[in-house]
């Protein structure tokens, strides 16, 4: 339950971090459905601050559940969610429960609703005093309940015992449901109960086409403290911060790259793991930070992102950023509020500031290989010399090398055929004997990435 994302049987979703919604509805009609995807998640959508130097994460203190964002409209909202769904791309929403603007604040949200933090005051849903936890900040994550029911970085915490409180995160779920969303990422699940989250889950709606909305839960759990992922597995997926760790690290250790999921260290059952590379806070030292893989090194990204994608674990989300100086740096913008549209170049690739990880060839055309090979496992896995390969079941056939260059006779698994490279679009193909073995050849330092599949173009 809660883990179906209602996409015909799709593996990926990408996060087009702070992109507007009419940009949305394109990307999901000229590249996102041709490529596999199986949904967006998109920023959150409800109302939130407007801080004069337009920060991204401004997004992340709601002032009401009006569907009036950055990003856009109630009206374009729904546009995108239509467009998308009529190529086969399913919306996920970002939603912010755990807490409304941060103390210290007050005027006008971007839906226009009034609002006073210290005086815990939003008329927009309404929420006032009674709903919300007393003021006491976050310091020790060793203690759970403080963890649950003290202030995050001074945001104003709902207390999700209360039956309003539910009633209305409910209302604000079921909305959205009923405009046809697919699921949601639930911000800051790690500061909220297990039992209050399943609570708000029991009202709500199926979705209109039947089955219970997808869930992923953000809980950073790198170990060494006492809330656990495995909390919340019965809540849907939840984010598996430690194998973005272990995938950053082995992409720059080749070594590493039999061993990136490890359940000895308390790592996720693969059924409830949502992964990922990097997301929209760890990326630029937020959220946890440390030694995390982003686009600024591009090559290694790229292996980090088609590792991710071609390993058996997991439900993946790729990212997709914009280039940033400073960790508050918002999206790319003409002054103000507004956000910069989102261009296309010739050869494909973003223009305006945008960056489209999902773009580039050794992700985005590994989206198919995913879906290809699902339910199938890794096998005939081999590693040496700064190379790695493997199988998956008898449907794919991975292989990447650190330093661009492989030229290698290796089990694939396959039937015996002609392949071409997914990456390379069928510059480069794989001709597989009748034996299963294939001469592998990878000649790029930059997309250092081979993927064949079967029932692929050929
Ligand atoms: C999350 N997951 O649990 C989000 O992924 C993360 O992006 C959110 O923090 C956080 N939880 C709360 O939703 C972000 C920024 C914070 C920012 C916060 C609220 O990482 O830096 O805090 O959103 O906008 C900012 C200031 C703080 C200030 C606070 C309240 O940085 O200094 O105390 O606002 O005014
Ligand atoms: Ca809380």
């Amino acid at each position: 339950e809660y883990t179906d994302p209602h996409c015909d049987g799709k593996q990926t979703i990408v996060h087009l971090f702070e992109w507007k919604w009419a940009d949305i509805a394109l990307e999901c009609e000229r590249f996102l459905s041709k490529k596999g995807f199986c949904g967006v998640q998109v920023s959150p959508a409800n109302e939130h601050i407007y801080k004069d130097s337009a920060p991204w994460w401004q997004r992340y203190q709601p002032i009401s559940y009006k569907l009036q964002s950055r990003s856009g409209t109630e009206a374009e909202f729904v546009d995108m969610v239509n467009r998308c769904r009529a190529v086969g791309v399913r919306i996920y929403v970002d939603v912010v429960v755990n807490h409304m603007a941060g103390l210290g604040q007050s005027g006008v949200g971007s839906a226009g609703s009034n609002f006073n933090s210290d005086n815990y005051d939003f008329p927009g849903v309404p929420f006032t005093r009674e709903h919300f936890h007393p003021h006491c900040e976050i310091k020790n994550y060793g203690d759970p309940n403080e963890v649950r029911n003290c202030y995050l970085v001074a945001l104003t915490d709902l207390d999700q015992h209360n039956d309003y409180v539910r009633d209305k995160i409910a209302e604000f779920l079921n909305h959205l449901i009923d405009l046809g969303v697919a699921g949601f990422r639930v911000d800051a699940a790690k500061h909220m109960w297990p039992a209050d989250i399943s609570a708000i889950q029991q009202r709500l709606k199926d979705l209109p086409e039947g089955g219970r909305p997808m869930f992923y839960h953000e809980v950073i759990d790198q170990g060494g403290e006492p809330i656990k992922t495995q909390e919340y597995t019965g809540l849907g997926y939840v984010t598996e911060f430690r194998y973005s760790i272990k995938i950053g690290q082995a992409v720059q250790n080749f070594d590493q790259l039999g061993n990136v999921v490890d359940f000895g260290w308390g790592m996720t059952d693969s059924g409830h793991a949502f992964v990922f590379v990097d997301n929209h806070d760890n990326q630029r030292g937020h959220g946890g930070g440390g030694s995390i893989m982003t686009f600024k090194r591009p090559r290694e990204y790229r292996m980090a992102t088609a590792y991710l994608l071609a390993n058996d674990y997991g439900f993946t989300r790729v990212m997709s950023s914009y280039d940033f100086h400073s960790s508050d740096q918002g999206p790319p913008s003409s002054g103000g509020q507004n956000i910069k549209d989102v261009t296309i170049n010739g050869d494909g690739s973003c223009g305006n500031g945008w960056i489209c990880e999902h773009r580039w060839p050794s992700i985005g055309n590994m989206v198919a290989f995913r879906n290809a090979v699902a339910g199938t496992s890794k096998q005939n896995f081999y590693l040496q010399n700064n190379e790695v390969a493997f199988s998956r079941g008898n449907k794919g056939f991975f292989a990447m090398a650190k330093n661009g260059h492989m030229d290698k006779t290796l089990q694939t698994g396959l039937p015996a055929g002609d392949y071409c490279n997914l990456i390379t679009e069928c510059r480069t193909k794989v001709t597989v004997d009748g034996s299963g073995n294939a001469h592998i050849v990878i000649n790029d330092p930059n997309e250092p990435v081979l993927a064949i599949i079967v029932g692929g173009p050929s």
